[in-house]
């Protein structure tokens, strides 16, 4: 950021006049790193060397408040938020801490005054893409957050050694290659050889004594196999420094790092072979969202941070307390999904078997200290594992599940007894040819709170998969609906937009976003508006020449940027959008005049190697893409770009970019969406369905300022029951079906005619996501975007109230939500 504006906000350092300022100080600093940390001299050092040396000289600022807030939130005996996620998404973190810190631009002099330019060696720092997408980059807001509203927490995860892949695109196509962030090392971590723990898998279950009074019956789990759990510490910093937290994220270690025996018969290959397989469970992320994999690996991975992360908290309390009696007045656990879900059953057997505990006090205990979070509704990603994998996996698990569900059926209301289906849906266990364990219903069971992550989400999950255990237990889900840190999103993003909002209000803006209001009275003055498009223009052109970099296309910074940024999804309905591309195309080949705003349509966004359908919407992208941007007839009039390899350092250049933000789920299948809070934020206007966090954007900046569409998720079920098909919604929109015989034709795969005739076909069958249904609403509600684009004062009046609109959506307020409603836990 734009430091001047942080640096005006705190009280003028006294110094004496021979105290270095925090330029030169931090230029010593750098400098010193860079000799003797990195080992480099000015006239060799590279820009990489350059950013580790920044990194270093940064993160011993950021250990000082670290150490301090810690030993605070210790010596307070804080209540200590766990945030248990198998997926943190951060991206990069050098402008995350030096704009937490207020030296951004003080480093930006020193490194001048070196001869160095921030923006150049800033690029030289690796994304750490642990997650998939929303969920992830969730849990990676959620530690900025809790950092900055000084919430003592740690988020607990996996150090995969390789994160999401790297998304090629080659004639079109998608292609996955290995991501390697940490093949440079990581200098914002902190190895913690000492902080190990044992991972026990497999095995039997021995039952030990019951026959004296003195020998109480005990189950004793003998594991066929032990991974140790090795901790390492990455501080998140909040803003202004007040406080930072600790992400602890797990790396798996073999116990033996060779067989020595074998070694020494001369296997010299086969001797690493174990180490090899129990280091895989950190070895790499699962790349799909959405989808459960199923796979032993994935189950393996979150046991073994789960049981990690639970053996380390209870360890810190017992440091501190007498006994676990009192762990839920000290700690609050949350589940991010289901994936740690592993833990109602890990904390009742760390309690019972390891801590001698009566089963009724332990469950009283992991009741009031769990708290999960549900995040999506489509039942090929709700966890369910095989019971025979579990058995086998976790065989003492499997049997503390049987008891839960025991006693949990045992306590069903009697209306429910006897009803047979009703039983079966509240049991944790799927009956069927192969049973299996419910993860969501474990979750739900052992916590205290459950929550879903917008308003239309947490009514569906009451209404649909927790329907029957909602009325058991009326009271436990709660909304928590999401938010971003405005942190990344607007201050590191886009310091100029930050500039001009502070300049235009005040710099309390920035600790209290729902200033932001104040914006609204500016949406038609024209000295701001002025300004406001200054800053659009270095936003577009910015997002222009990367354009222009990665795909040799050249825009127009007039057109407006119409963008849709997130994994490829058949109900994200990508496809929709393309149509409907397509489909203007077409116009104006027909009609040269007529009148559409000219317009750049940007698509980025990862599909999972596996989903065959989701890298054909892919191909089919960017083959509209090459047709449109080579017909010398529509010039700037439209431009499709489809940029490859989308993470969160990209959606940092084409978020402060967007004029229309795409939000267009199908109805009641987006859980919430991010992306379009990001947007938003920004500056752009959202043309989208009544679906997730859309319908509270539409409420904070009021139904003329957003382009709702499409059919309400009533309206979706009613035509799903109605038995609804794709080609029914030709009759209404001649464009649809001329858009689909095109495609069918091959017009834009002159090539392989036959390629997209699958996916017309799923449009014209069955159509699950809506798209023919709701293509001729969506087409008409573009139009209208044409319309407000013409009048560019109205367009800026708009896109004023958008931002004005957003303070509600700040990560700060959701986490306080939570540290209220659900965690019970008081900020320090
Ligand atoms: C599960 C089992 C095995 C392998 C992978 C998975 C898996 C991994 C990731 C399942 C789901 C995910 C990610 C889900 C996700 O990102 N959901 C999104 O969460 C956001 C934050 O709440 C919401 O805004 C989005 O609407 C929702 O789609």
């Amino acid at each position: 950021m734009t430091a001047p504006e942080v640096e005006r906000r705190k009280p003028e350092p006294v110094k004496s006049r021979m105290a270095p300022t925090d330029s030169e100080e931090l230029r010593e600093a750098i400098l010193a790193k860079l000799i003797y940390s990195v080992g480099k001299d000015i006239k060799t050092a590279s820009p990489r060397d350059w950013f580790v040396a920044l990194a270093l000289a940064t993160r011993d600022r950021i250990v000082d408040r670290w150490m301090s807030a810690t030993r605070r939130s210790h010596q307070a005996d804080a209540k200590q938020v766990y945030y248990l996620s198998v997926e943190f998404l951060i991206g990069r973190l050098l402008m995350d801490g030096l704009n937490n810190l207020g030296l951004t631009e003080p480093a930006r002099e020193a490194l001048a005054a070196l001869g160095v330019d921030l923006d150049q060696i800033r690029q030289e720092e690796p994304d750490a893409a642990l997650g998939n997408g929303g969920l992830g980059r969730l849990a990676a807001c959620f530690m900025e957050s809790m950092a900055s509203v000084g919430l003592p927490a740690y988020g607990y995860g996996i150090r995969y050694e390789h994160g999401l892949f790297r998304q090629m695109i080659s004639d079109g196509w998608q292609h996955e290659a290995p991501e390697d962030w940490l093949a440079h090392g990581n200098p914002w971590e902190f190895e913690r050889p000492e902080v190990v723990y044992p991972i026990h898998f497999g095995g039997f279950v021995e039952q030990v004594g019951g026959d004296t009074e003195d020998a109480p019956l005990k189950n004793v789990w003998h594991p066929r196999e032990t991974v140790n759990a090795v901790a390492y510490d990455t501080p998140i910093i909040g803003w202004q420094g007040r406080h930072a937290n600790t992400l602890r994220l797990w790396s798996a270690r073999a116990v033996d790092p060779i067989d020595l025996i074998g070694f020494n018969r001369g296997d010299h290959v086969g001797s690493f072979t174990a180490r090899a397989y129990a280091e895989s469970i950190s070895r790499v992320l699962y790349p799909s969202d959405e989808t459960s994999s199923g796979q032993a690996l994935r189950l393996r991975q979150e046991y073994f941070f789960t049981s990690a992360s639970l053996q380390d908290l209870v360890r810190r309390h017992l440091s501190m307390h007498k006994s676990l009696d009192n762990l839920a007045e000290h700690a609050a656990i949350h589940m991010n999904d289901t994936h740690p879900a592993i833990a109602v059953a890990e904390l009742m057997r760390l309690l019972v078997d390891e801590h001698d505990m009566l089963w009724r006090k332990a469950w009283g205990i992991t009741q009031s200290t769990l708290n999960y979070t549900n995040h999506t509704l489509l039942p090929e990603a709700l966890e369910a594992w095989p019971l025979a994998l579990m058995n086998d996996l976790l065989p003492r698990h499997m049997q503390i599940i049987f008891l839960i569900n025991h006693k949990h059926l045992k306590q069903v209301p009697d209306a429910m007894k006897t009803d047979v289906a009703k039983l079966a849906s509240v049991s944790l266990i799927e009956e069927g040819d192969q049973k299996r364990v419910r993860m969501g219903h474990l979750a739900f069971i052992g916590s205290r709170r459950i929550n879903g992550v917008s308003a239309l989400h947490t009514e569906l999950m009451k209404q649909t998969i927790f329907s029957d255990l909602n009325a058991i237990y009326p009271g436990r889900i709660v909304n928590k609906t999401n938010g971003i840190t405005f942190r990344r999103w607007l201050m590191e993003a886009n310091p100029e937009l930050t500039k001009l909002i502070v300049e235009t209000l005040s710099p309390k803006v920035l600790d209290d976003p729902n200033q932001l209001v104040g914006l609204a009275a500016y949406a038609d003055d024209k000295a701001f508006q002025d300004k406001m498009k200054r800053v659009r223009r270095r936003k577009k052109e910015a997002l222009a020449a990367v354009i222009h970099d990665r795909l040799g296309v050249k825009v127009s910074t007039d057109a407006l940027f119409d963008v849709q940024i997130k994994r490829i999804h058949e109900y994200k309905r990508q496809l929709l959008n393309i149509l409907q591309t397509a489909a203007m195309y077409r116009e104006m080949k027909l009609n040269p005049s007529a009148e559409y705003a000219p317009r750049v349509k940007i698509f980025a966004g990862k599909a999972a190697a596996s989903y065959a359908r989701a890298k054909l919407i892919i191909k089919l992208a960017n083959d509209v893409a090459n047709v449109v941007n080579n017909d010398p007839d529509i010039g700037d009039k439209l431009k499709v770009a489809f940029l490859p390899n989308y993470n969160v350092s990209l959606a940092e250049v084409i978020i402060p970019a967007a004029d229309l933000s795409e939000q267009i789920s199908t109805a009641g299948m987006e859980a919430s969406g991010t992306g379009n809070m990001k947007m938003a934020l920004n500056g752009a206007l959202t043309i989208g369905t009544m679906d997730g966090a859309n319908i509270e954007i539409s409420e904070a900046v009021g139904l003329d300022n957003i382009f709702i569409f499409g059919m309400t998720t009533p309206e979706v079920e009613a035509r799903r029951e109605q038995g609804f098909r794709g080609r029914d919604a030709l009759i209404n929109s001649y464009r649809l079906k001329d858009v689909l015989d095109a495609i069918y034709d091959g017009q834009f795969s002159p090539d392989d005619r036959s390629r997209f005739h699958s996916l017309v076909d799923a449009v014209l069958g069955y159509d699950t996501f809506m798209v023919g249904a709701d293509f001729e609403f969506y087409f008409k509600r573009q139009r209208d975007v044409d319309t407000l684009w013409a009048d560019q004062p109205a367009w800026a009046a708009a896109r004023t109230k958008n931002i004005a609109g957003m303070g509600w959506f700040s990560s700060d307020r959701t986490i306080r939500e939570y540290a209220d409603e659900i965690w019970q836990a008081p900020t320090l």
